[in-house]
């Protein structure tokens, strides 16, 4: 009977360990989504997409910059609607449809006049202090953060934006920790037990912009490897898919890092 009730108990508490906190494998679409190879994304092992390159402009528009050879920057939001048409809003829902491994799709913003806009000439919200970010957040939207320098600042606007929230309901619910690059020293360890929140560190795949910063697939694994045999890490990313296509990479090999390491 006891050997049967451990069992059980062990067995919810792998469960609710599983489904609280899913190990994160990411990475970086740098390409123009509407080019790359998206079925490749959504089936080799990634659980989480990030759109870069979509930026605020000077008159509170939306642009979703291609970084593509051959595409265009896209103006996506106008006056509070989304313009960016039917194929784009297809092509990121898809993401999440059919035969996906994929339950998170984020978009990496810069943070370019934001504060302008926030300030002048109407304020989105003048009732409080940090007043955008809550507002979104109960949207029911979360917010990661992608550093690799200046720690305690970071510490400190992840501990105010979190602060009084459970876990479970944090506002700021991811950190991605750039280890390649300016970031090349960062030990993920350190940053997980200065922010207290789990880290997901990102590596370059090989790209010939600074081949001294990419790691091939092997390579890759048995950094992750190592650093979340030292401290337990939230997961593992990459930079980036347009580096995958362009150097003929392997989506599969590098998904499959992630899902060994951080299953
Ligand atoms: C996209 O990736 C899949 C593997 O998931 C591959 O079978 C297919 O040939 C690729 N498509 C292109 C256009 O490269
Ligand atoms: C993501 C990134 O920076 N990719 C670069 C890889 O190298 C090529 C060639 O130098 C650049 O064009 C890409 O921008």
């Amino acid at each position: 009977m006891l050997p049967r009730l451990i069992a059980r108990v062990l067995f919810l508490e792998l469960y609710i360990q599983y489904a609280c906190a899913q190990s994160i494998r990411s990475i970086f679409l740098f390409k123009d989504v509407m080019k790359s190879n998206t079925t490749a994304l959504k089936t080799s092992g990634f659980n989480t997409l990030i759109m870069f390159g979509v930026g605020i402009l000077d008159n509170g528009d939306i642009k979703y910059y291609s970084n593509t050879p051959g595409s265009e920057d896209v103006v996506i939001a106008s006056g509070g609607e989304y313009v960016g048409g039917d194929a784009l809003a297809e092509k990121v829902r898809s993401f999440k449809e059919g035969e996906t491994g994929v339950d998170r799709l984020e978009i990496s913003m810069n943070s370019q006049h934001v504060q302008d806009l926030m300030t002048s000439p109407v304020p989105l919200s003048s009732t409080c202090h940090g007043g955008l970010w809550k507002d979104v957040g109960e949207m029911g939207y979360k917010y990661t953060i992608a550093p690799y320098t200046n720690g305690n600042f970071w510490v400190s606007v992840t501990s105010q934006l979190n602060s009084g929230l459970q876990e479970a309901d944090f506002l700021v619910d991811r950190v991605y920790l750039q280890c390649y690059d300016g970031g090349a020293n960062n030990d993920p360890g350190n940053w997980q037990s200065g922010l207290g929140i789990k880290v997901v560190p990102l590596l370059w795949v090989v790209n010939d912009s600074k081949p001294v910063y990419g790691v091939t697939a092997s390579q890759a694994q048995s950094r992750f490897a190592g650093w979340h045999q030292r401290s337990p890490l939230g997961g593992g990313g990459y930079w980036n898919d347009y580096d995958i296509e362009k150097m003929g990479l392997s989506y599969a090999d590098y998904g499959k890092v992630l899902t060994t390491v951080f299953p």
